[in-house]
């Protein structure tokens, strides 16, 4: 009886000792986790690689939505052939939260060509008077929408904006091409 007690005691002990072994292994895998995760952290290095990467074919994807913004501020290509979409991923009517991407000459006033933009609502805001500093520009959208445009640009760093009344002091970025 005593020495099967002891066997129970030991055997428990074992179970004990494995148990621990096996927190212990578990412990080990959590670091390795943690490790892993700060791996993870260093993802937007990345995604930056990535997104040079789509720069490098110069397909760019751009959304706006019904809170009256664009999902990107800055844009990145290189010199040559560009491909954009600009996606309205709201709901919205074209009436009331349309939007539209147009890239400005280096040195274009935006200001004024807002101005301007507004009273060319039959020309879905792009002012006649202002065509000369449009580089590109899709047409306006509506909610669930798409539009994409291709042109060509040189090196430099352009203005994008949406023209439609009211929105390009907020929707507005930067395209960087290098
Ligand atoms: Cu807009």
């Amino acid at each position: 009886m005593k020495k099967l007690f002891r066997l129970t005691v030991l055997s428990v002990c074992t179970i004990l000792a494995l148990n621990s072994c096996g927190d212990d292994k578990k412990e080990a895998e959590h670091n390795h986790e943690e490790i892993t995760y700060e791996g993870d952290n260093a993802e937007p290095q990345i995604g930056e690689t990535v997104a040079t990467e789509a720069a490098v074919d110069n397909k760019l994807a751009i959304d706006c939505t019904d809170q009256m913004q664009f999902t990107k501020n800055e844009l990145k290509a290189t010199p040559g052939t560009v491909t954009l979409t600009l996606n309205h991923i709201g709901k919205m009517e074209k009436s009331v939260m349309g939007h539209n991407l147009v890239i400005l000459k280096t040195g274009t006033d935006i200001g004024k060509f807002s101005l301007q933009a507004a009273d060319a609502k039959a020309n879905e805001f792009i002012p006649e008077s202002e065509k000369g500093n449009v580089i590109a520009h899709t047409k306006l959208l509506g909610g669930g929408e798409s539009d994409t445009i291709e042109f060509t640009i040189e090196k430099g760093t352009y203005d994008y904006i949406c023209s439609f009344p009211g929105h390009s002091s907020i929707m507005k970025g930067k395209l960087i091409v290098e």
